[in-house]
Parts: structure tokens; sequence; C-alpha cells
């Protein structure tokens, strides 16, 4: 027996590590186990018993320092640390995030440290802060809804998803553990409504995932004001970098490179004369709102340059309700390179690679990869540190991408930069094992970054193919109706992101991502080579679908080579390509016309055997034509 009242006594503290050791077990031996360690600790220590009880029961291990002393608790806390040192390549964050949940978190978390050393961050950085989330507002749809549902899940946060008419029967909402009906209207895009539900169900996080409102200041500024935390920048940024004449301007200043271009928005006609004059041909028109191609125009010459003036500035007045355009000089068959990057709100920042998506069709992209075979090392090494530049100019926070422009003699310019999470962010993840989406909520929650540079390898190569429910052979129509048949590939190096099962209904409301299709290989050809085959194994029935576009750019010695640009799909005649296929599909025989056509042979044979024939000469005349036909 130890010494009373300072100390807890070896038996008492073997009892609260054997308690412990039980909790931790699987849940469906550990109650049992529990009750009767229990029983032989409540007579020896009933203040401990009763605390641990109460962890327990509440699932929240959990210590309360009233009825300790100081020292006492100090010996708790070891005793429950170098259990939980013990047990820590099995603990999980979410059961980490039960354990330090309470008052005391900050005191238990320094135990925690204390007992694990100078251990890597990555496991608590999240927990080490109070301002956590409980619940998480996923204001978006479809396959990012999902995805995001997934981290949260693995973070052990709840989500709530709210939902159209349209999506009531969606995955989204039936994976989120919550889920509130926006009602008819704007939906997705109604600010007010989407605030008043993040307060009514007790969130204190929204998720605006991709599109809708992931860029838009306004409602991150109105989550500022409703203190709820918008996971993704501060309004600010938001609104400082959504205009590309001062996110040029921002970056120019620590020194990454930029196109020469205006410097404020154009006011007339007369001025844009100037400037073409003074940078001279080409140049590109651009609306300093941006987004989705609007208002570019490319300009050859001084005879072209007011018509194409005249009319962006029109479609980026319908689009954006604004009239701001710039110009800048234009590079020819450029390949698009972005970097992802993560930041912390204590300086830190670090670039998980880049992406090419240069393979874009009127600024969609289509495929995308990591890393660009137009990169080696030291030129990775230079953009990624322009990228973190840019990132430092901005006060960025989160994670974010730097866009690039990448021409022909290598030399690269800053673009712009994107506030939100990518939908092309699965082929960084493929290649660094970074959970990006996990990673951003943990840095909005206030976590440390749970990595530096160094730390970040790039591991082989990943491809992400976006299928989506168009006819390529079509002008790419959006293809509309219900999955009939759905069957995923599978196997090594195969990952999707999809909300796609039989009987999904694909309707023209929202865009028409149906699948992310992700390869991993140890080098690009092996991920070429998986995708090839993960694109023949994938069936979609029922809807028209990218698939066969893939292949035509798969199937291209350009592509595999890694020679592309911006200007592929047009340069090589991909569609051309997509059509033979269709052609060549329209030639499968149907199962009518084979049995016809079988028969007719057979009757053929059977005539100069037997020298004779019993059909009807009409009949056999018609099944000769067919034959005819068909060969
Ligand atoms: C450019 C460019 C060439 N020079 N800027 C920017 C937004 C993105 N969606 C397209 N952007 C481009 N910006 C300069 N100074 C080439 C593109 C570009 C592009 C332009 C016109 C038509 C198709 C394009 C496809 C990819 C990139």
């Amino acid at each position: 027996m130890g010494k009373r009242k300072n100390s807890i006594s070896s038996r008492i503290k073997n009892s609260i590590v054997s308690v412990l050791n039980k909790s931790l077990m699987p849940a469906e031996h550990s109650y049992k186990s529990i009750i009767k360690a229990f029983k032989g600790m409540k007579k020896a220590a009933p203040l401990v018993y009763g605390e641990i009880d109460r962890l327990i029961k509440s699932n929240i291990v959990h210590i309360d320092k009233r009825g300790f002393k100081k020292s006492h608790l100090a010996k708790l806390g070891d005793a429950i640390t170098s259990n939980l040192v013990k047990k820590i390549p099995s603990i999980h964050e979410i059961d980490l995030r039960k354990i330090v949940k309470g008052r005391s978190s900050q005191t238990f978390i320094g135990m925690l440290a204390k007992g694990l050393g100078s251990f890597n961050e990555k496991e608590y950085t999240v927990l080490s802060k109070e301002k956590k989330f409980n619940r998480v507002l996923i204001a978006n749809r479809g396959e990012i809804a999902l995805r995001v549902i997934r981290a949260c899940r693995e973070l052990g946060i709840e989500t709530v998803i709210v939902y159209s008419k349209q999506d009531r029967d969606t995955l989204a909402v039936k994976f989120a553990d919550k889920s509130y009906y926006i009602g008819p209207g704007a939906g997705y895009l109604d600010i007010n409504k989407i605030i008043g539900i993040a307060k009514k169900m007790k969130a204190n996080g929204i998720h605006p995932g991709y599109g809708f409102l992931a860029e838009n200041a306004k409602f991150a500024k109105l989550c500022e004001k409703n203190r709820i935390k918008f996971i993704g920048p501060s309004s600010k940024t938001i609104e400082l970098l959504g205009d590309k004449i001062k996110a040029k301007k921002t970056v120019k200043k620590a020194g990454v490179p930029i196109l020469k271009g205006t410097a404020k928005p154009l006011k007339d006609i007369k001025e844009a004369f100037k400037f073409a004059k003074k940078i001279g041909f080409p140049v590109i028109f651009k609306a300093a709102a941006g987004g989705g191609g609007k208002g570019i125009r490319i300009v050859r010459k001084m005879d072209e340059l007011e018509k194409a003036y005249e009319s962006a500035k029109a479609e980026v007045f319908l689009s954006f309700n604004d009239k701001m355009l710039f110009m800048e000089k234009y590079v020819e068959s450029p390949r698009h390179i972005e970097f992802q990057i993560l930041a912390d709100q204590y300086k830190n920042i670090i670039h998980l690679g880049e992406r090419d998506c240069s393979i874009q069709r009127k600024h969609q992209k289509l495929i995308e990869e990591s890393p660009s075979p137009a990169l080696d090392d030291e030129l990775r090494e230079k953009m990624g540190e322009a990228a973190i530049k840019a990132v430092t100019a901005a006060k960025y926070e989160g994670a974010g991408t730097v866009e690039f422009l990448l021409d022909k003699t290598k030399n690269f310019y800053f673009i712009e930069m994107n506030t939100r999470i990518q939908v092309e962010h699965g082929v960084t993840e493929m290649v660094t094992d970074v959970d990006l989406v996990k990673e951003q909520i943990k840095l909005a929650s206030g976590a440390k970054l749970a990595f530096n540079q160094d730390s970040i390898k790039i591991d082989g190569w990943a491809i992400e193919c976006r299928i989506n429910a168009e006819d390529p052979a079509n002008n790419f129509a959006p293809s509309i109706g219900t999955i009939t048949n759905y069957l995923p590939p599978g196997g090594p190096g195969i990952r999707i992101n999809s909300i796609c099962h039989q009987g999904y209904k694909v309707l023209p409301d929202y865009d028409s991502l149906l699948s992310l299709l992700i390869c991993h290989g140890s080098n690009r050809q092996e991920a070429i080579v998986r995708m090839m085959r993960a694109l023949h194994e994938y069936i979609i029935g029922g809807v028209k679908t990218t698939i066969p576009f893939h292949l035509a750019v798969l199937n291209n010695k350009n592509f595999y080579r890694g020679r592309f640009t911006t200007n592929f799909i047009v340069k090589n005649n991909i569609l051309d390509e997509v059509n033979k296929y269709y052609e060549h599909k329209r030639k499968e025989l149907t199962n009518e016309k084979r049995v016809i056509i079988v028969s007719t042979a057979v009757a053929k044979y059977m005539e100069k055997k037997n020298g004779s024939s019993k059909a009807n000469p009409w009949v056999m005349a018609g099944r000769q034509e067919l034959i005819d036909n068909e060969t």
C-alpha cells in the first residue's frame, strides 16, 4: 500500500490502468470487463471509481478537477497517459477527441504531449484548440457533399446537410447525420436560409464544398457575423483573391511572376487600344470577377479589338453584373499548372506539389494529373516557392490553389488563386497520402499545420477522369435519365468519388458530374494503363457519359508522351476519335440481326449440301440483302 491522501497507491493506479485498458478494448468485449474490474475498485478508491465510472458511462474519459488534489490529478494523469502511450497505435483521432472533450482538455493535451514525447503532431493538432466543430453544416450536394461527410465522420464531427427537392433521395442526404430541407427557390445559394438552418441545427461550422457559395465573400462574411466558422479563408481574403487584378497586384509585390497586363479595370475602348499597343498582340481580355471563362476573348489584331472588348463587356455584365475587364498578354498554347497549398493560422505554409489540368474543353477541366509531366524537380521547387510566396502575400489560411500558366519555354506566370477545395483535389491526395478535406477542416478549427514541407513526399502518379453525364459525340450535350445499371471498377490503384448508384436520377438542374475516377500507379505509364482498364470496367447504363472521350484521350500518343497543352483536344482532333468510337459501336450487330445472318448462312450451307432449299425465295433474297448491307 502506498501513502494515503497525497498519492494514489500503485494498486489503485494499476486498477485505473486496468479499467482504461478494458475501456479501450473493442466495444463488444469492453462493457462487461469494465464492470468486473470496477467492482474491485469501488472499495479501494471510491472517489476515483466514481469519477472513472462517470467518464466511461458518458463515453468521455474526462478528468474533473473537483474532489482531487493537484498531486492526485497528476498521478492519475500519468497513469492514463502511460496507458494511452501503450495504446497509441490503435487510438484513432475520433477516440482522442472523445477523450479530450471537456473543460480540462488543455491540461489533458499537455499530459498526452508529455507522455508521448516529441511525436508527429499530425495526430493531435486539431485537438489542441478549444475551438472545435461539434456539427458542420454542408452547404452543397453531390459528390463533394459526400466527400465532406466522409472527412467529418473520420474526424468525429457530426454533419447536417441541406438539400433541395431534387436531391431528397441522394446518397449525401442519406449519409449525413442530419438533413434539412432547404425548400423550393434559390436552394443551395440562399445564404440567409442556410445561416438560419445552421443556427437552428446548432452547427458551428459550414463547409461550402466547391461551386455554389464556396467563393462567395458575402456569405463568408455573414458566417463570420453569426459566429459560424466558414470552412475556408476569411471573407476579406476571398474578396481580395476574387478580384483577379488585385490578386495579381498582391502577388507581384511578393516577387511572383505575372503576365504584363492592366493594373486597373479598363475604363473604355481607348484605354484598351493604348494598352494593346504597349504590350503587343496577341492579348486576352478577362473579367476581374473571373470564373468559367466568362468574358475571355483572345485578340490577335488591332482591328479585332473593339468587337472583342464590347462582347466581353456585355458577357461579363450578364454573368457577374459587373463590367470590370482587364487585359493581359496572351500566352499561346500554355499548360495549366496549379499548386495545392495548406496554410494554418500561425504562418505555417506548405505546398503539396502540382496538378496539370491542361486537358480542358470550354473552360471545363476533364482530366487532371499529379505530378505534371512538364515539370522537373527544379521547376517544381521554383514554382512551389512562388506559390507559397503568393499565399503569404494574400495572408491566406486553409486549403487553396495557386494557378499558373506555363509557356513553351517553361516560363511560368501566376494567373489566379482559388480559395476552395477543388474538384481535382483527389489526385494530390493519391500522390501525397494527405487527406486534404480533413486537413482543411482541422485548419479551419484552428489547428496547427500537421506537416512541414519536408514531410510531403510525392509517391508515384495519379490521374483523374471526370465522368460527366454528357454525350461527347454530340457536343457534350447533357444526358439526363435514370442510371439503370451501375458497376464501378475496382482493383489496385482505383479510387472513385461519386454519388452514383443504380436508380440514381440524373437531372438537368445541376452540373453533370457523375463520378470522379482517380487511378494511381507507381509511375505515369502504370496510372494510364490502370485508367484504361478502369474505364473499360466501368458500367454506367441509362445515360451517356464522357467515358468514350477519356478513352480517346488515353489512346492518344501525344497524351501518352505527356505532350499536351490547353489546346490538346482541338489539336489532336479528339472529338473525331470519339465519333469513330461511336461509329464502331453503331456497327455492332443486334442479336436479332445476328440470328437472321446465322440462320441464312446455315440455310445456304444446307442448300449447297442438299442441292435444294425449302426456304421461300423472297425470304432468302431478303436475308441475302441483310448480309450484304451488314458486311
Ligand atoms: C490565359 C491564357 C493565355 N494567356 N491567360 C484563364 C482562365 C481559364 N479558364 C482559361 N484561362 C486562360 N488564361 C493568358 N494570359 C489561356 C487560358 C486558357 C484558355 C483561354 C481561351 C480558351 C481556352 C483556354 C483553355 C485553357 C486556358
